[in-house]
């Protein structure tokens, strides 16, 4: 196994370290630090997320069982990243993605800017992305850039049908964006319709995404402030904390075929959101099915 993109990290998620052959799902920072408009220093993120996974614990009470029994997880680094060209970047990210995906296993992507998710998503042939996220992301530029934080899930849709994106948790846009989203027929819940309806919504997407292989794009900015201060752009009247692990712990039964967290920025964090980006990843994990 060779990865000639990523700068190896030990110790890597969770703290363990299991050999990538024997893994089925795959850990990689992404620590893309590139286009943000407001508050930079997403470089800092993976290894904060990886700081704070080892500092839970690794059984999820809410699943009775313990992750690392359960799957094997291997963390492979960090991808390079050349400042000054996204699109080097980008092209490194897709290919690791390409291979763990040839290799059978589940990418598990930390971000990193959310930018990182359309070169994630791009080696999937055909797959329904579940995007969590306070803000749309589907202007087709912003201050000028095609590809950024806030066009990504636009991009995304230059590969993929409108009725493969689902959003849920969106509370901000554009007109424009409101516009084309309504046009695109995309299916998207507000942050008030789950948390009226939690139960019916997630059956829905479940039962919409069941047969296809899914992608879940997490923007930590999907949680209220209160709960997750350390992203780039905070959205007032997100979901708390708990709300966003019941709807994973339903979501992580799907076919999850690879998954990001993006959008933490460590330099404007007072820890808490490091915490809870990795209780989110060990709750997911839980949820997703035995060892194979
Ligand atoms: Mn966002």
């Amino acid at each position: 196994m060779t990865f000639e993109d990523l700068i190896p990290i030990r110790p890597g998620f969770g703290g363990f370290d299991f050999p990538y052959e024997k893994s089925q799902v795959v850990f990689l920072g992404a620590p893309v630090d590139t286009t943000s408009s407001y508050r930079p220093g997403y470089r800092f993120a993976p290894a904060k997320i990886r700081e704070a996974s080892a500092n839970l614990e690794t059984y999820v009470m809410s699943a009775g069982v313990d992750v690392f029994e359960k799957i094997n997880i291997t963390d492979i680094g960090d991808i390079m990243v050349t400042p000054a060209d996204l699109a080097i970047t980008g092209a490194r990210i897709n290919n690791t993605v390409k291979k763990i995906l040839a290799d059978g296993k589940i990418p598990a992507i930390m971000g990193g800017e959310h930018t990182i998710s359309y070169f994630a998503i791009k080696p999937f042939d055909d797959v329904i992305v579940i995007h969590l996220d306070a803000h749309r992301d589907l202007r087709d530029d912003y201050l000028g850039d095609k590809l950024c934080h806030a066009t990504v899930m636009r991009r995304v849709l230059d590969h993929l049908p409108a009725n493969r994106l689902i959003q849920l948790g969106v509370r901000s846009c554009s007109k424009d964006e409101a516009e084309f989203a309504k046009k695109a027929g995309i299916l998207a819940y507000s942050v008030e319709e789950i948390i009226e309806e939690p139960t019916v919504i997630v059956s829905h997407v479940k039962e919409i995404a069941k047969k296809s292989k899914v992608y879940l794009s997490i923007d930590l900015d999907v949680l209220d402030p209160a709960f997750a201060p350390g992203v780039s752009t905070p959205e007032p009247g997100g979901l708390s904390t708990i709300d966003l692990l019941r709807i994973l712990r339903e979501l992580g039964k799907l076919d999850i075929s690879g998954f990001d967290v993006v959008e933490l920025v460590p330099p404007h964090d007072d820890g808490t959101t490091s915490f809870v980006a990795a209780r989110i990843i060990y709750e997911l994990l839980a949820a997703l099915g035995p060892k194979k």
